[in-house]
């Protein structure tokens, strides 16, 4: 069987990692609609050496279309997705724009799969950050139990667009040559002030909420609980974006439930995980990093540690691809289980 596929948001970076990604998994499609703004469409898009034309996204668009990848930002999901879902297609959300939406799934397929079936159309795909962390962490919770998450991030510039890495490119050139940084971008676009990334560190993802807590903090928070079904872990995010240009590294505390467990046993749950890759050999300086995990799907995990004064405390390090696992692969994966399972 085969399935008429939307791709919207075609240009974004995330937008062609799903096309890459589509082709490299060999995803059963009839036909690959690509769809754009008005302002990308006409522009043309090679996929298994055919080349396809950027439509403009449209309600009519969705017509006869079995599923609708998103990644065009918040807005062109509140408007469109309801419109292809209205006209029988499921939408896999890339954005923010549903995700905590009660009746939507919140998806990642190694911890969460089952949620799938209970879509109603939409089933959203989380923030990248929040995926590669829950992704690490679930062969160690369903082993051990968690008690705790306490995270702090490292990200790549590309989470935040193809403008913010141009902006990384062009302050690195005028630093190098003595000049002064111009920032219009970063940390937030839109937010009153911005601050130069290049050969810098900047605490602040997305914007500011009232409890102190950035909105990529609060969804790393909230979308963890959403995903683990577990209310009630407490979890803490510091969220830190980073002068290069893809993978999100993450620093994360947690305390476990099971007495005894030892960092053996850590690394042996998640040898056998699916998704996952341990790499995490001191003797050998053997850890992953942003370049090395970069144009892969997996989730890396290293510098796995007993905390020295809490006997269920370990710190781990874990790195991914944020436009694949983080986006673009979770994506094509929900869209993979729910073809696999026939929960369309
Ligand atoms: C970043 N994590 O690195 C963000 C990008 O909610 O899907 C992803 C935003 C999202 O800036």
């Amino acid at each position: 069987k085969t399935y008429n596929v939307a791709v919207v948001g075609a240009t974004g970076a995330v937008g062609q990692k799903m096309i890459q990604t589509l082709e490299e998994r060999n995803f059963p499609i009839n036909e690959l609609k690509l769809l754009s703004s008005s302002r990308s469409a006409g522009k043309k898009v090679v996929f298994k050496g055919e080349e396809l034309i950027l439509e403009e996204a449209k309600p009519e668009s969705f017509e006869g279309i079995d599923i609708a990848l998103f990644s065009a930002g918040g807005s062109v999901s509140k408007q469109l997705a309801p419109e292809a879902v209205k006209r029988g297609a499921v939408v896999v959300d890339n954005t923010s724009a549903y995700r905590m939406e009660d009746g939507v799934p919140l998806v990642v397929p190694e911890v969460n799969e089952a949620d799938i079936k209970e879509h109603k159309g939409i089933i959203a795909n989380p923030n990248c950050s929040t995926i590669q962390m829950v992704a690490a962490l679930q062969p160690i919770r369903e082993a051990f139990g968690l008690k705790r998450v306490i995270v702090s991030t490292y990200q790549a510039v590309s989470g935040a667009g193809t403008q913010a890495a141009d902006e990384l490119r062009q302050q690195s050139k005028e630093f190098l040559e003595g000049k002064e940084m111009k920032a219009e971008i970063l940390p937030v676009g839109s937010d009153e002030r911005h601050y130069p990334i290049a050969f810098n560190a900047l605490p602040q993802i997305d914007k500011f909420q009232d409890n102190g807590y950035t909105f990529e903090e609060m969804k790393m928070i909230n979308e963890t609980k959403k995903i683990m079904h577990e209310n009630d872990l407490p979890v803490a995010a510091t969220c830190v974006r980073l002068p290069f240009f893809t993978s999100h590294a993450e620093s994360v505390y947690i305390e476990i439930e099971k007495d005894g467990v030892e960092v053996s046993d850590i690394h042996n749950s998640l040898k056998e995980a699916p998704g996952i890759v341990l790499e995490d050999d001191p003797a050998t300086q053997t850890y992953p990093t942003p370049l090395s995990a970069a144009e892969k799907r997996d989730v890396f995990v290293g510098r796995v540690r007993k905390d020295l004064d809490q006997s269920n405390g370990f710190h781990l390090w874990i790195v991914s691809d944020n436009l694949l696992k983080g986006a673009a692969w979770n994506s094509v994966q929900i869209a993979e289980r729910l073809v696999a399972n026939d929960w369309l």
